[in-house]
């Protein structure tokens, strides 16, 4: 029980989140014995797709490779901790017919713009305002909310350990 291999795939803006509960969700499944792995934008956007941009061409082809790598690192029987703005639908559609829908759950990080430029942790936003960052989602480039999530977690009144917990009983209610 709770071992089954999946992708847990956690879609917001930047700065909502998404690595934070990922990291945290990845740390109790370690703590259960499970094997896990997380991708994000350090690790992916550095190396395989280090030749993609933030267009929406380049953002849909980002995410479809990620989805080819999750599938495969699923068959080899990890749960997968993926997290990527991911803002189009079509996009986040497809990682689902690439995976399975059945070995995928989709965790929809509902951070309010205003909050995720509030925190700003990197700076990203004002430098989108000041017009230094072109595409950047939320400020100039969309995101389309996701209209049915397995999960949607709202940052601003849940705390990361809320988050974990809300996952984990998702987690245990599916398998
Ligand atoms: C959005 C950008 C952009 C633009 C750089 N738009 O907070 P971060 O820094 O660490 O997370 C963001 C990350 C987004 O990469 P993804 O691969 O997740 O995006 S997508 O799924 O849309 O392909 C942010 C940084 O890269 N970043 N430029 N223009 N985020």
């Amino acid at each position: 029980k709770g071992h089954a291999p999946m992708l847990l795939w956690f879609t917001g803006l930047s700065g909502s989140g998404k690595s934070t509960i990922a990291s945290a969700v990845e740390e109790l499944l370690f703590s259960k014995g499970i094997h896990t792995y997380v991708l994000d934008g350090d690790n992916v956007r550095q190396g395989l797709n280090k030749n993609l941009s933030f267009s929406p061409e380049d953002r849909t082809e980002n995410i479809r490779r990620i989805a080819e790598v999750a599938n495969l690192m699923v068959d080899a029987g990890l749960v997968v901790l993926a997290a990527f703005v991911s803002p189009y639908a079509a996009d986040r559609e497809n990682i689902k017919s690439i995976v399975g829908e059945d070995r995928m759950v989709e965790i929809f990080v509902n951070t309010p713009i205003a909050e995720c430029e509030r925190r700003d942790v990197k700076g990203l936003y004002a430098k989108a305002r000041a017009g230094e960052i072109k595409n950047f989602t939320g400020v100039n480039a969309p995101y389309e909310m996701p209209t049915s999530p397995d999960i949607e977690i709202n940052t601003v009144n849940t705390t990361v350990t809320e988050a974990v917990k809300r996952i984990e009983t998702f987690l245990e209610t599916k398998l």
